[in-house]
């Protein structure tokens, strides 16, 4: 038997329709070499059905069959017989004996957006993207934030010191707004912000008000009220519209100044999604009690509590009870034991559930239309597991009711599969089947950045194991919109990793960021990025060619006349061969081969098919790639083959020759 011939995957070439309903009438596919198998089974554990060879061309042989989909999910793999051999195909391939795990499953009625499948992304940290508006930056000792007054950075070129969670560097929504046509002709199709509501950090996890958008990065019309008056605060939530950052004038103009980003992007045909941090709220939020820790010539700090008077006192958990406490109860849960970002008790408080759900549903409906949510540890939500699925499963009904449209892709380590069953997630921020492999294969760096691990760099056989097994975590709809990143504000910048350098700033100095990295290899990431399945998402600024080790030198500032141009133009190139082929965004992958330092894959889908070839040594390789299994044809072809090798890459529409299936080239 040709095991090499035998495929099958989730997308539209293989099954219809993809996203099935409930009592529809399923159509599988599945290819074998031509006259190679005798028979063709869709098998699980209750059936076993004969499948009909109903296409054939000079290389495979298509086998279908129907099956009507009941109200449940459906696993399948496929058991293939030629002569006596036996053998299986599942998510994994081709094999001897069968593994539950790496079964096909398709959700009746689980569908992601269309709008998402293969979009390129560009997630922005708005303090650093671009200052469109100086009249709403936060100035020096405007307010403390965890014992220390914050400062507003008059340099943009500086980089970003430690505990940098008080530094502003003025970035904002009118800045986005100012540089929509640059990312409009990049070929960006979504921008993901970093959370935008009312919080005192410049990350701004820490949420103050999920009503309003910041007006550090909306707008502030009514210049009055810059300082938070020590003696009259405690007690906030009684009187919240004291400061210049939080009066309703300001808030209320800075929601309207998002209503018109989100205009003018889907003016473009572009789209938004924005950080939700449900989790935990910030200890700056009204529903917690402030008081007086000390006041200095220097200032002054004010401590969080939860009075245990205070209305809100359910909607937090504590370490302890009890009145000796300072001051009630200063002794709240924190996420990670941050006392910062307060964790939030959604099974003592139905009032808490609806007022977050009714939030869920603000912003995706009228007149923000917000296109989606990036939800932030979103597995960590609530006090048990179960609760946290009944959480989330709300949380869709809620959320696709108000705008059906809506993506609903959420951060995750590990496993995510328990939430992408059909009702929760629709996706994740894709770590294990994208950005760990891709960093591993082509820099050795590990966990994002914490060690260099050199048995890692260029073990073709690693990158395709952790693939074939993440990816099996996740059915098509949350593959084919998965957030494929190479960078992010969490971790190190990918160009960074190239140099395989391990830091903080403070360690190395953040200069080491930038000493020794390779282009070439951040081009190869591109075309990995550009080519794989899933939604590509720039991290702002990558394409520039920033450096950074991870947070918070991660998050520099966009270099605005500084950039690497090159680099910008390259991405731009890639990113358009990427919007223009249907097979990059929604059609199969193969691998093709897997050998020390070199990796080829095929993505095809219809009429198109598209060859990457990834050489990671510095030196020239004499390459043959079995095209023929990523279906491309025999004879002379306009192969569009993509390959990089340290100064250069070939890009699309070489002429190759297809000899016996293969092709050969100098690489
Ligand atoms: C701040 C400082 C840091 C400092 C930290 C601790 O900036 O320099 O080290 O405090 O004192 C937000 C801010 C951070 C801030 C943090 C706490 O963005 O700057 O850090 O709040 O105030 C794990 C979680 C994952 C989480 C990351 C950060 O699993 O959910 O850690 N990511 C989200 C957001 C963050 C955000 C928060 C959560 C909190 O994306 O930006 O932080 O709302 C391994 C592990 C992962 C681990 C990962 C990264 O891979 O497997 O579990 O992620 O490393 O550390
Ligand atoms: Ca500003």
């Amino acid at each position: 038997m040709k095991k090499e011939a035998l495929f099958c995957d989730g997308t539209e070439a293989y099954v219809s329709p993809p996203e099935p309903e409930a009592g529809d009438e399923l159509q599988l596919w599945f290819r074998t070499a031509a006259h190679d198998v005798d028979e063709v089974y869709l098998e699980n554990r209750e059936l076993c059905i004969p499948m009909n060879k109903v296409i054939s061309n000079k290389a495979f042989d298509f086998y279908e069959v129907k099956y009507k989909l009941e109200d449940k999910p459906f696993r399948y793999h496929f058991k293939i017989r030629s002569g006596n051999e036996i053998c299986y195909y599942n998510k994994w391939g081709a094999e001897s004996k069968l593994v539950d795990y790496y079964d096909f499953k398709i959700v009746p009625g689980f569908t992601a957006p269309d709008w998402a499948k293969g979009a390129v992304m560009y997630q922005i940290y708005t303090d650093r993207f671009c200052n469109g508006d100086p009249d709403n930056d936060v100035q020096t000792g405007e307010y403390f934030y965890i014992g220390e007054q914050v400062h507003h950075v008059d340099d943009w070129y500086r980089d970003p010191q430690p505990m940098d969670v008080r530094e502003f560097y003025g970035g904002d929504i009118q800045g986005i707004i100012d540089k929509l046509d640059y990312l409009h002709g990049l070929g960006v199709e979504v921008v993901y912000c970093n959370p935008l509501f009312v919080s005192p950090s410049n990350h701004k996890y820490d949420t103050q008000d999920y009503d309003y958008i910041d007006p550090h990065v909306g707008k502030i019309e009514v210049d009055e009220g810059r300082l938070l008056d020590p003696g009259e605060n405690n007690n906030i939530h009684a009187d919240r519209y004291r400061t210049r950052t939080t009066r309703k004038e300001n808030l209320e103009a800075s929601n309207r100044l998002f209503i018109k980003l989100v205009e003018e992007l889907h003016k473009r045909g572009m789209r938004i999604i924005i950080d939700g941090v449900f989790n935990h709220c910030g200890s700056f939020n009204k529903w917690l009690d402030r008081e007086l820790i000390y006041e200095s010539a220097d200032g002054y700090e004010v401590g969080a509590f939860v009075s245990p008077k205070s209305p809100y006192r359910n909607y937090f958990l504590f370490h302890r009870t009890g009145e000796n406490e300072w001051p009630g109860n200063g002794s709240y849960d924190g996420w990670w034991g941050h006392d910062t970002l307060p964790k939030l008790n959604y099974e003592d408080s139905k009032e808490l559930e609806e007022y977050v759900l009714g939030i869920a549903k603000k912003w995706v409906s009228p007149p923000y239309n917000v296109d989606g949510w990036r939800l932030d540890v979103a597995a960590d939500l609530g006090r048990s597991n179960e609760y946290n699925h009944e959480f989330w499963k709300k949380f869709r009904k809620a959320v696709k009711e108000a705008n059906p449209h809506a993506l609903i892709l959420a951060e995750h380590y590990g496993d995510p599969s328990d939430w992408l069953q059909g009702d929760e997630w629709d996706s994740v921020m894709n770590y294990d089947a994208f950005m760990e492999p891709v960093t591993w294969f082509l820099t050795g760096m590990e966990k994002h950045s914490d060690e260099y691990r050199g048995d890692l760099l260029g073990n073709a056989d690693n990158f395709v194991n952790a693939m074939k097994h993440h990816m099996a975590n996740m059915m098509t709809p949350s593959l084919q919109t998965a957030m494929n990143q190479l960078s992010n504000h969490d971790h190190s910048r990918f160009l960074t990793r190239t140099n395989h350098k391990v830091g903080r700033v403070g360690q190395l100095g953040s200069r080491a960021a930038e000493e020794g990295v390779s282009l070439a290899v951040m081009r190869e990431a591109i075309i990995m990025q550009m080519t794989w399945p899933g939604a590509p998402t720039l991290y702002y600024g990558d394409e520039a060619g920033l450096c950074g080790f991870t947070d918070p030198d991660n998050r520099r500032t966009y270099p605005w006349g500084r950039e690497k141009r090159d680099l910008i133009n390259f991405y731009r190139e890639m990113i358009q061969i990427h919007r223009k082929s249907l097979a990059l965004r929604k059609g199969s992958i193969k691998m093709l081969k897997a050998e020390p330092d070199l990796l080829a894959y095929g993505r095809f889908w219809g009429n198109e098919q598209i060859v990457v070839i990834i050489n990671n040594s510095d030196h020239l390789k004499e390459v043959r790639v079995p095209v023929w299994q990523a279906e491309v044809a025999e004879g002379h072809n306009m192969a569009r083959v993509m390959y990089s090798y340290e100064d250069g890459y070939i890009g699309e529409f070489e002429e190759y020759i297809v000899k016996e299936g293969n092709i050969s080239l100098m690489m």
